[in-house]
């Protein structure tokens, strides 16, 4: 019988992070199924995505380890999905460590190690960086702006 993974997450702004993730669950079994939480869900968790859960869900999918992308809508669809996929293993990223115990007497729960040095609140802090402008630039322009003005006047 296929030994079925299951694994959630948000997967916002795609990284080597998740694709690790994805590709060690998929080592764990025969066939991963991914469980990609909706805007609404993370809006419930206060949690703002950059990109919307159909372009997630569309990239997760097209991911060679994944077989199937279902929806995460709500933290208690868990033990419905491991039953309905009947599913083996539940496997995490560590930073959940014990958080989903609860489901061991179902199939093995396994926390999976993360990748260090990338992160999606990261990558936002870094292109927020990149995007503005900085304080030298501001000085240069009004530099600028003061050359121009003693030019014309
Ligand atoms: N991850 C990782 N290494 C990183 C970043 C993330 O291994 N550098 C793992 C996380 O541990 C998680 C998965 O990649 O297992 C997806 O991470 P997120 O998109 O941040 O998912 P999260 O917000 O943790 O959502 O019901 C559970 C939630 O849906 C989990």
């Amino acid at each position: 019988m296929k030994r079925t993974v299951i694994t959630y997450g948000t997967f916002d702004m795609f990284h080597v992070g998740h694709l690790n993730l994805l590709r060690r669950a998929s080592n764990l079994g025969d066939r991963l199924v991914v469980a990609v939480s909706t805007d609404e869900f993370n809006a419930g968790k206060g949690k703002r995505t950059l990109i919307p859960f159909e372009q997630r869900a569309e990239i997760v999918r097209n991911i060679r380890y994944v077989d199937e992308v279902i929806p995460e809508a709500s933290w208690e669809q868990k033990l419905d999905d491991v039953k309905r996929y009947g599913v083996s293993l539940f496997a995490m990223g560590e930073d959940w460590i014990g958080k989903f115990d609860f489901l061991s007497p179902y199939c093995e729960v396994v926390y999976l190690p993360r990748t260090e040095g990338v992160s999606t609140t990261e990558l936002k802090r870094s292109l927020n960086q990149f995007c503005s402008v900085s304080r030298e630039d501001i000085l240069r322009a009004f530099d600028v702006i003061e050359q121009l003005r003693n030019d014309f006047s």
